[in-house]
């Protein structure tokens, strides 16, 4: 890998492990010299897109603007690590065309709705269960799994060292 950017794109379930994967990518880049910037929920929907909700059309919404910033990073030659459940195929497909095809790595963070409704760490499928929360992927709205992904990421099989790892390898080739 040169100065040419990339978009690597998190997608999975929320409690997946996507965030926490990330993280440990942007850290092992970061230590490699690499310049790498990451795109999560918390630092997206809390600013950009804090007029957006968990509708269908909110959460296209909510891709369409986070596939535009990432391709912008990308041209300053950021590795860009972008994680979000990012449940629709269509939105997915439009974050690849805009990064450019060859620009851009899917990986899936797959773990069942069942793991992750155990692991819960925010309790947030207990309050999707109890009705508190509506539109809750996995639970009240669908999660349409990758049908071409780069990289898939068995998080009830890996580790989160092995997942960084597999995913690193492929990073580096680019
Ligand atoms: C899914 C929700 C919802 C609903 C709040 N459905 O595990 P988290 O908490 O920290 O991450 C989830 C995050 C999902 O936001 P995204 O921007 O990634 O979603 S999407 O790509 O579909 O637009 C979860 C929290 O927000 N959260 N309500 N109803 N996740």
């Amino acid at each position: 890998l040169g100065q040419e950017g990339l978009v690597v794109w998190f997608t999975g379930l929320s409690g997946s492990g996507k965030s926490t994967i990330a993280v440990e990518v942007e850290k092992e880049l970061l230590k490699q010299g690499k310049a790498v910037y990451r795109l999560d929920g918390d630092n997206v929907r809390h600013g950009l897109n804090s007029d957006l909700g968990f509708a269908k059309k909110d959460r296209d919404e909510n891709i369409r603007r986070i596939a535009e910033v990432a391709a912008l990073f990308k041209d300053a030659g950021l590795i860009t690590l972008a994680s979000f459940i990012s449940p629709f195929q269509e939105m997915r497909d439009f974050a690849r065309e805009r990064a450019g095809v060859d620009s851009f790595i899917e990986v899936y963070v797959k773990a069942d709705v069942e793991t992750c409704d155990e692991r819960d760490p925010k309790g947030l499928y207990e309050k999707a269960k109890q009705g508190e929360i509506d539109d809750f992927t996995g639970v009240s709205s669908p999660y349409e799994e990758p049908e071409n992904p780069d990289i898939v990421i068995d998080t009830v099989e890996l580790t989160v060292e092995d997942s960084v790892e597999k995913i690193l390898e492929v990073i580096v080739d680019e």
